[in-house]
């Protein structure tokens, strides 16, 4: 990651782990990503885990650069395990460039995530279809070709109470296809939503676009309702919602779910109820180094009002509550991340993903870590092609009580893994654990994996 984002990182931890101090469940620090620039989120719920699909600004970028998307997943919300990059535009033969905002959804077991990318051939934007047997990927090309082919963006999908599944996408316009079953192909025709100022707001200053409908919608259903959430008014965009009693309409404009905040002039919306709560997913320039074009997803809990209409959502950078606790007992990936500074992430030779880049100060930190009545050793898959270093295990800071230090030898290669263990004391209960790295100059040592035993 770009320097500017470890040196960042430093000064917002800093003020962060002041915060955590205060008791409470722990939240999650916002952006909650922050070992690359993310932007526009899609959040998936599967098998008890949120899968988040994004796509990746990349560092310094004057445009929006991107390249692949990226795929991360929780069980608590504040814990976000890095899958890396299972689609990027070279996925798809037939495009040029230009990974922006997508979807992911799940039928009969494969996972399909449609996504607008440039077209090589005419130069338009299009919008295709990725597919999956794994909620990680890797994704392939499901057709070939495009989905479907009109120069817009930003797809969202939707499978309704009886199996009639819908992609919308659209900026300026916004349109909808009925999804075949095979949610590769459809029937009809792409059709426009009339984007009347009932049903999308009023946008004033600009005769081309009279309602605030700009890009980026989101829809779902909930209790008899059908929602588009959506980047409103450009630039700097908000972001509102329209309702409608059925999937294709009429709408109704509902106002603010998110007022313009956070440094960046485009904001994406991606909703999920997870575990009894309400998530509102979005994005924002607020890492070091952040802006427009070097985005950074963010998360928070919200309750929707007894009507069914939605409150007006503030950015934080405390975010959404942890859900339950993280087991250290269990092995638990390095790249199993809540807040970190100065490390990034890599493909591992074993499978998945590593923490790399690691040198001396650098840490990451793991919300409410359970460790019960008390871990007594620390086990880590590390590999290092110098000579290796410490893993300091803290509780609660990045300074705070060393409860064991781990040895990191020299093994020969970056990706040349060997185990070690050392003992542990004074961790019991449930802290925020934090793995300081320390040793020498330049880069240390990977770690792969980690995992306590006692309890
Ligand atoms: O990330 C590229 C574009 O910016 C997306 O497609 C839009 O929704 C906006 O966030």
């Amino acid at each position: 990651m770009a320097s500017a984002l470890r040196r960042a990182g430093l000064v917002i931890v800093a003020l962060l782990c002041t915060a955590t101090v205060i008791t409470g469940p722990a939240r999650a620090d916002n952006p909650i990503i922050q070992t690359i620039y993310t932007a526009d989120p899609a959040p998936l719920v599967h098998n008890g885990r949120v899968y988040l699909y994004t796509g990746h600004d990349e560092d310094g970028s004057t445009y929006f650069t991107m390249k692949e998307w990226r795929v991360w997943s929780s069980a608590d919300m504040v814990n976000w395990t890095d899958h890396g990059s299972p689609m990027s535009v070279s996925t798809f033969a037939w495009a040029s460039a230009d990974a922006w905002a997508g979807q992911t959804i799940e039928r009969n077991g494969k996972f399909y995530w449609y996504v607008p990318v440039k077209d090589r051939a005419s130069g338009q934007m299009a919008i295709g279809v990725g597919v999956s047997t794994s909620p990680t990927g890797p994704f392939t090309d499901a057709i070939g070709r495009p989905l479907v082919r009109n120069g817009e963006i930003d797809p969202t999908v939707f499978i309704d109470d009886n199996g009639q599944a819908y992609l919308y996408w659209g900026n300026p316009n916004l349109w909808y296809v009925r999804l075949n079953a095979d949610m590769i192909s459809y029937s009809g025709s792409p059709t426009q939503i009339p984007l009347t100022t009932a049903g999308f707001g009023t946008r004033t200053g600009n005769a081309s676009r009279p309602t605030l409908y700009e890009e980026g919608p989101w829809v779902f259903k909930r209790n008899g309702l059908y929602y588009n959430v959506f980047a409103a008014r450009c630039c700097s965009e908000f972001i509102a919602y329209s309702t409608a009693p059925g999937p294709t309409g009429p709408w109704t404009y509902r106002g603010t779910v998110m007022p313009t905040q956070g440094g960046s002039f485009t904001n994406h919306a991606g909703i999920v109820d997870f575990n009894g709560g309400s998530y509102f997913f979005y994005h924002n320039g607020a890492l070091p180094g952040g802006g427009g074009y070097t985005r950074s997803v963010a998360v928070e809990k919200f309750t929707y009002n007894a009507d069914g209409t939605i409150p007006t959502i503030t950015m934080t950078t405390s975010g959404a509550p942890q859900v339950g606790t993280l087991n250290p007992y269990v092995r638990q990936e390095a790249e199993t991340i809540a807040w970190e500074s100065g490390v990034e992430t890599e493909r591992a030779s074993e499978g998945g993903m590593n923490v790399g880049w690691i040198e001396n100060g650098d840490y990451i930190k793991v919300k409410g870590v359970a460790f019960g009545s008390g871990a007594t050793s620390f086990t880590a898959r590390v590999a290092s092609a110098s000579s290796g270093g410490r893993i300091e295990l803290r509780l609660d800071g990045a300074n705070g009580q060393l409860v064991g230090t781990c040895t990191v030898p020299g093994t020969g290669g970056w990706q040349t893994w060997t185990t070690v263990t050392c003992p542990v004391s004074g961790a019991t209960g449930t802290h925020d654990l934090y793995f300081r790295y320390a040793g020498g100059s330049g880069y240390l040592f990977n770690v792969n994996w980690w995992q306590f035993n006692g309890g």
